[in-house]
């Protein structure tokens, strides 16, 4: 398959006004007319042009222009779509009338027009537009579409504004991406809202029947999300009508289309009994995710895909103040940095690190990364610090005001900081350009009253870039007297050299520094700090980012040292863990965070950073003795704080009560440490009324093996609703005892209820294996490896995308020992040899293996 150049882009030959669509549904004989007008593209002088247009999988039943029947021999069909020679093709404009047949019940890749449970459904982001009708599926196409469906089923969905009948008119244009069918046999969850300028908005939650009780939170999301994007963006939604589908066959998330976002189930349905705190947390997220789209996105959208962190990253930042605002900065920057480290490093410091714009890839559905996402959301982050909140208002005001209705790209984003602020952004431009995390380090140096601080920065080769160079650097920091409060006011650093210094004045002693604050630039920050020093800061510090830091880093040092020098556990350290649990003025979710350890896989990575090959199993064995020092040196305050914890009265799904739920489940973890029985855990199973208290009860009694009665209680209490039995899948493969996971998995895929042509539920049992039970997946004889490698080729021919990004399972696969490393490259080779493998996982394998 041809790699896709950014370097490569041209106009398209012609453009697209307006687009209809009559939609014939059928299981396996859908019929699409399609009435395109067309008009020449007068930048594009370099003609006569054929036509051109994308096309897969689809039976072309005729097609004319200017209602001339084209014949046979007039149009030329490949597998990537059909071509008309120019001379039928009037270059001025012309109308394009086609009908194709389409089976959604064999389309398995759940991209295009799809049917899950009975109901009919469409993916077209990025390229499915294609698979449904002949087209110019490319986002700097933007037309305006009138749809009318008619199907066996009561509701008949599309984009824009209901005519009724199954007759929909959306009057803003977009790109094909953005078109969406749904129809089947759904129920709606009614709502209303009222804009800033007081239109009324109709909105609609459409779920399977049955569902209806479990979308409150979800609108009641949806209505926040609205109106904080007028507060915060100014930005009005612009239509009457806003809808919202949840479907369980979803190979992501959740879409955007206009008007009518479709959803992946688990992130709208929740109850209390059946959603954990972070099921809400993340359902909160995404609805305002997809919602904020509307406008960055949408009426905004991406010239190309090369652009797709235009949308996305901006979407997420926005994503991420919202978020913030409605629960606690502090917990949710901890949190997305936690996230952000532990896939955006991971993919930064291996075989598949791109640039948070790539410039070049074979299968763009490959490229909905985190270094697009969650990195693109942290450029613009550093963008907001470096410009500040007024100027980062401005910007954004004169961005939707500049480009309404454009498809754009990131010079244009640039341009309007650079315009809006007065400033040059060129070399803050790196960052959407150069792949890979830059790595700093700090040398401080005081004398008399003046304290000079040198950055170093070193912007580490990744594949195909070398040479690169120093990126804008907004170092946050603070400086803390030995009584810990601040020596000086807190400055923002800007590190726009490889090497730097800084000189701060006035200072009586030598401060403590507090650097990169709030995780001020997504880097990695080296600095010589002794333990007495973080545990200095994981007292004292007044930036909870920090104060957190200093604790997962002490943990951190502590860990290597016990896994690589045989280490004791520093008594300090469980003193300093107590003295954050027990102190009821900081934040329950915050001391939660604090309480536990860096995940194996964070241990993995920097132990491969420090120049050695971790090993699974001593990693999973120094963090269960750290915790159990920890939950020795609280033994006295354990039941006590759990019986505090609780949270009296009905579940509420609040950022208060879920912190509270986050400690207990903390303290119960430490609790089973120091328990032979695990019997605060079973007792906890037992009484649970929400599923975050059951699960994570669950979760305890299966690490301590203690388990088999409860897993099997949760599956006969569960067992017809599908999203909680992803969490059983889930919970075995991901909490069982290294020895038995491998066992436990393969067993899994036995059970009647494993429908893993399902994405959910092979995500919950196979990646929950891969990639939550370390020292399971990295068993020393390869079974691991072998068993993924198994389901992986399963799936490819089924599910092209959902394997292809599976595949991440095995992309640290360098870190390792030899033996390790061996047996893992032979199940990638065996993947990369399979005569029919699809673009997709040939294109990440390719990229792991090299
Ligand atoms: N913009 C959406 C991306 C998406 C997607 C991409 C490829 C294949 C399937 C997909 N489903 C959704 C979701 C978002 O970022 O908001
Ligand atoms: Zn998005």
């Amino acid at each position: 398959p041809p790699t896709i150049r950014l370097s490569d882009y041209q106009q398209p030959e012609f453009w697209i006004e307006t687009v209809d669509l009559h939609f014939k549904l059928h299981p396996t004989q859908t019929r699409v007319r399609s009435r395109i007008a067309f008009k020449g593209n007068t930048d594009r002088t370099d003609g006569p042009h054929d036509l051109r247009l994308h096309g897969q999988d689809l039976k072309l039943i005729s097609a004319s222009i200017n209602s001339t029947a084209l014949k046979a021999d007039e149009i030329l069909i490949d597998a990537e779509g059909l071509s008309i020679p120019a001379d039928l093709v009037p270059q001025d404009g012309f109308l394009w009338e086609c009908e194709v047949e389409t089976n959604p019940q064999a389309n398995t890749s759940l991209n295009g027009l799809y049917m899950s449970n009975g109901m009919y459904c469409t993916q077209c982001e990025a390229e499915g537009f294609r698979k449904i009708t002949y087209y110019l599926d490319r986002p700097d196409v933007m037309a305006v579409f009138t749809v009318e469906i008619e199907g066996d089923v009561p509701v008949l969905l599309s984009n824009g504004n209901n005519l009724g009948d199954g007759k929909w008119h959306d009057p803003w244009p977009k790109p094909a991406y953005l078109f969406a069918l749904v129809a089947g046999d759904l129920v709606s969850y009614d709502d209303h809202f009222t804009t800033m300028n007081g239109r009324e908005v109709e909105l609609q939650i459409y779920v399977r029947p049955g569902d209806e009780s479990k979308c409150a939170y979800a609108m009641d999301s949806l209505k926040r999300s609205m109106r904080w994007d007028e507060t915060e963006y100014g930005r009005e939604y612009d239509l009457n009508l806003f809808m919202i589908v949840a479907v369980d066959d979803f190979n992501m998330g959740a879409m955007e289309n206009k008007g009518l976002n479709i959803f992946n189930s688990k992130y709208v349905l929740a109850s209390p009994k059946t959603a954990t705190d972070r099921d809400y947390e993340l359902i909160e997220g995404i609805i305002a995710h997809e919602y904020f789209h509307n406008w960055t996105g949408n009426r905004i959208t991406c010239r190309d895909w090369f652009q797709l962190c235009l949308k996305e990253g901006l979407t997420v930042y926005r994503d991420q103040q919202f978020s913030g605002d409605a629960r606690s900065h502090a917990v949710n920057r901890i949190e997305n940095v936690l996230q952000l480290r532990a896939r955006q490093f991971r993919e930064d410091a291996g075989p598949l690190a791109h640039p948070v714009r790539p410039e070049e890839y074979i299968e763009i559905n490959n490229f909905y990364t985190a270094t697009v996402y969650e990195k693109g959301a942290e450029v613009i982050g550093m963008l907001h610090s470096l410009v500040g909140a007024d100027n980062y208002r401005k910007a954004l005001d004169l961005y939707f005001e500049r480009h309404d209705g454009q498809a754009c790209t990131i010079e244009d984003w640039i341009k309007v900081f650079e315009d809006a602020c007065n400033t040059d952004l060129s070399q803050f431009a790196l960052w959407y350009s150069q792949a890979g995390t830059p790595r700093i380090t700090v040398t401080e140096d005081f004398s008399g009253d003046t304290l000079t601080l040198t950055f170093t920065q070193t912007n580490p080769d990744t594949p195909g870039q070398t040479g690169k160079k120093p990126q804008v650097v907004p170092i946050r920091t603070g400086f803390l007297s030995p009584d810990g409060s601040e020596a000086a006011p807190e400055q923002l650093l800007v590190l726009d050299a490889g090497l730097k210094s800084f000189e701060i004045n006035g200072l009586v002693d030598k401060p403590t520094l507090s650097l990169l604050r709030g995780f001020s630039a997504p880097v990695v920050l080296e600095r010589q700090i002794t333990n007495a020093e973080r545990a200095f800061l994981l007292t004292h510090d007044s930036d909870p980012f920090n104060q957190w830091e200093a604790g997962r880093d002490y943990a951190l040092s502590l860990l290597q040292g016990m896994i690589l020098n045989d280490a004791d556990v520093d008594p300090a350290f469980p003193k300093a863990m107590r003295a954050v649990a027990v102190n009821e003025a900081l934040d329950p979710a915050f001391r939660a965070l604090v309480l536990s350890l860096p995940s194996e896989d964070a241990l993995a990575q920097a132990i491969f950073e420090q120049g050695t090959s971790p090993d699974p199993d001593a990693i999973y064995a120094a963090r269960q003795t750290l915790a159990k020092a920890v939950a020795t040196e609280l033994s006295g305050d354990l039941q006590g704080l759990y019986s505090d914890l609780a949270t009296p009265g009905p579940y509420t799904p609040d950022a208060e009560a879920a912190g509270k739920r986050s400690l207990r489940g903390a303290v119960l973890a430490l609790i089973s440490h120091v328990e032979a029985d695990c019997a605060t855990a079973k007792a906890q199973f037992a009484a649970a009324d929400n599923m975050t208290e059951q699960l994570s009860a669950l979760s305890t009694l299966i690490r301590h093996d203690q388990g088999d009665a409860e897993v099997q209680a949760f599956y006969d209490q569960w067992q017809a609703d599908r999203l909680v039995i992803d969490k059983w899948f889930t919970v075995q493969v991901a909490s069982a005892p290294a020895d038995k996971a491998v066992d436990v998995a393969r067993a899994l895929t036995q059970h009647k209820d494993f429908d893993w042509k399902n994405p959910n539920r092979y995500r919950s049992l196979i990646a929950g294996f891969a990639m939550m039970n370390l020292a399971g997946f990295h068993r020393k004889d390869g079974a691991g490896y072998e068993f993924f490698a198994d389901w992986l080729i399963k799936l490819d021919p089924v599910n092209p995308q959902t394997t292809a990004r599976m595949c991440g399972g095995f992309e640290t696969w360098r870190r390792y020992d030899a033996s390790r490393e061996q047996l893992m490259q032979a199940q990638l080779q065996r993947i990369a040899d399979l005569p029919d493998l699809s673009k997709d996982t040939a294109e990440i394998v390719g990229k792991i293996l090299n």
